[in-house]
């Protein structure tokens, strides 16, 4: 690859076993415009799914993929979500064109022969995913860096569980394991079979007693789920013997076990982050995670082969080559406004390199969950924590979650965009179903996690965070695992259990009580135009929505 001018080999000293990628300008992200869920019908794939009838979509695809790898290397890739051998793991194959996909597969998944063996061992049946860059080279063709094709197609069917993707090179459009098949094909696997796969982080929260409480939490992108994950928790907590472990950024398969109880798995192997904004100030263990054997994609290439992205670093390089391979100066950037990376730039890091990675993170069996998390953007309304006061009572509080978008995203900034779960782009099948699989996993337990809602990003009038965010999220973070365990005290609220400010743990930060007032107010006014927009999405769902959660909002309004 490094021949083929698709990878630049990065200093071996400073940056042993890394490599840079550059894709094409065109092939940066995830395209949700071209992913498809081709159920039987339109109706099981719901409203917020692109659908094409399977019969039509299969006649294109064939058309697409015929003779589309010509003068490439067909690679045959066998890999396990979740460790091998696990019962909770499930096994895929891609066959792909691109090598930069079966490197990145090789951190982001168990692969190779170990496989081939579970496949023979445990007959569990296997999903296919074929992938093609779509770029067939004709004899003596030279082949470019990134090859791809501007016409693109993400495509799953559900019901055969089959995954094709065409066209793009990147990401979530190609590492066919990750968003594909560990979300959008497992959500329905999950629903059949009586389990659950969710855009959630794991970790373990570790107390001065070295007992361990395990959370989950969903939140949507750009709301810093990677340094969630991977947090340092402040000094005073730190010393006392507070720790966190992670055991996932992105992905979470969770199933009861004999006795009752959610346990989850990140089927992951590897962290796939964004690189602009981690730093050491921002997350001191991703930097660690990826300072080795790491691909870097659309970051900038200093000088002395190293790497660089806006805000890894105060002060940027007097000068390097961007994304696209150009020259990049701070002066420059300053006239221009060029990033030297891409905003959607990214890390392809082994999981094991994290130095919080939990003990338990092979564990075949799973780590117990005690706390479900959902969070979102919100400059208003939304408190700084609040605990449901049950089951569905959570449910409601996930399914009716947003997040205000940012300029990274696309449509206007500041207007709060409905992502249920923070699984609007992920769910293979209609989202009305798969509220009421959430609502009726309570049956299959014997103890149902908590469940909480946080919000870091609250403002006060004059547009200033409430809330300092990052390592003092473990404040929250203690009083969640505290009430998980039954231990810590609240007050009750409208919209579920709140911390008064004496049930936090302000050792070492000074924080004023009338902020504190701002961050937790619940204003009613807000809380009424919150609720129709909760309407609006349930008027879209209406068909298949859970009777639960129209109850849930009947009693949210009688209590408002
Ligand atoms: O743009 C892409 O292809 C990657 S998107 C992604 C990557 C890692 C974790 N989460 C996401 C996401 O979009 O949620
Ligand atoms: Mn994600």
């Amino acid at each position: 690859m490094v021949a083929a001018g698709t990878f630049t080999r990065l200093d071996p000293v400073n940056w042993p076993g890394c490599f840079l990628a550059r894709s094409d300008a065109t092939d940066v992200a995830r395209v949700e415009d071209r992913t498809f869920i081709c159920s039987l019908s339109k109706d099981a794939a719901g409203p917020t799914n692109n659908w094409v009838e399977p019969f039509e979509m299969r006649r294109k695809l064939k058309g697409l993929f015929a003779g589309c790898m010509r003068g490439r290397t067909m690679y045959v890739l066998p890999f396990s979500m979740g460790a091998v051998g696990s019962p909770l793991s499930q096994i895929g194959v891609e066959l792909t064109d691109s090598p930069y996909v079966v490197v990145n597969m090789r951190i982001m998944a168990r692969i190779g022969l170990p496989v081939f063996r579970e496949i023979d061992r445990a007959q569990k049946r296997v999903v296919p995913c074929v992938h093609s860059v779509g770029r067939p080279l004709a004899d003596g063709e030279r082949d470019v860096a990134w090859p791809c094709n501007p016409e693109k197609y993400i495509v799953h069917f559900p019901e055969t569980r089959e995954i094709w993707s065409f066209g793009s090179g990147y990401g979530g459009n190609a590492l066919l394991g990750k968003k594909c098949f560990a979300l959008r094909i497992a959500s329905a696997m999950a629903r059949d079979e009586g389990w659950m796969a969710e855009h959630m982080l794991i970790l373990g929260v570790e107390n001065p007693e070295g007992e361990k409480t395990y959370v989950a939490a969903a939140f949507p992108s750009a709301c810093g789920k990677t340094n969630f994950a991977m947090m340092i928790p402040p000094r005073p907590f730190a010393d006392k013997g507070w720790k966190v472990w992670t055991v996932g950024d992105d992905i979470a398969w969770l199933r009861p076990d004999d006795k009752g109880r959610l346990r989850a798995i990140n089927p992951e192997a590897g962290f796939f982050g964004v690189a602009p904004g981690t730093s050491q100030k921002t997350n001191p263990n991703a930097m660690a995670a990826l300072s080795r054997n790491t691909i870097f994609t659309n970051v900038a290439l200093t000088p002395d082969g190293g790497v660089w992205w806006e805000g890894m670093t105060k002060t940027p390089p007097s000068e390097c080559l961007d994304w696209r391979g150009q020259r990049w100066t701070p002066e420059l950037a300053a006239a221009s406004g060029a990033k030297a990376a891409h905003p959607n730039a990214r890390f392809t890091a082994p999981a094991v390199q994290c130095p919080t990675i939990d003990p338990a993170f092979n564990d075949p069996e799973g780590v117990p969950i005690s706390a479900i998390v959902f969070g979102g953007r919100r400059a208003t309304t939304l408190p700084l924590v609040f605990q449901a006061f049950n089951w569905s009572a959570g449910v409601y509080v996930g399914a009716t979650m947003g997040s205000e978008t940012t300029a990274a995203a696309a449509g206007a900034t500041g207007a709060v965009r409905r992502d249920p779960m923070a699984m609007l782009p992920f769910c293979g099948y209609h989202m009305g179903d798969y509220f009421r699989h959430w609502i009726s996993m309570q049956r299959s337990l014997s103890e149902t996690p908590r469940i909480f809602h946080v919000n870091w990003f609250r403002k006060d009038a004059n547009g200033a965070f409430l809330w300092p965010g990052f390592g003092e999220n473990m404040r929250v973070l203690k009083w969640i695992v505290e009430r998980a365990r039954g231990r810590a005290s609240g007050r009750e609220t409208p919209l579920g259990w709140m911390p008064r400010m004496q049930d936090l743990d302000w050792t070492g930060l000074a924080f004023d009580e009338e902020d504190f007032e701002a961050l937790m107010a619940v204003d009613r006014k807000a809380w009424r135009r919150e609720l129709m927009e909760h309407e609006e999405l349930f008027l879209d769902l209406r068909a298949h929505l859970p009777k639960e959660l129209l109850f849930e909002r009947e009693l949210l309004i009688c209590r408002l």
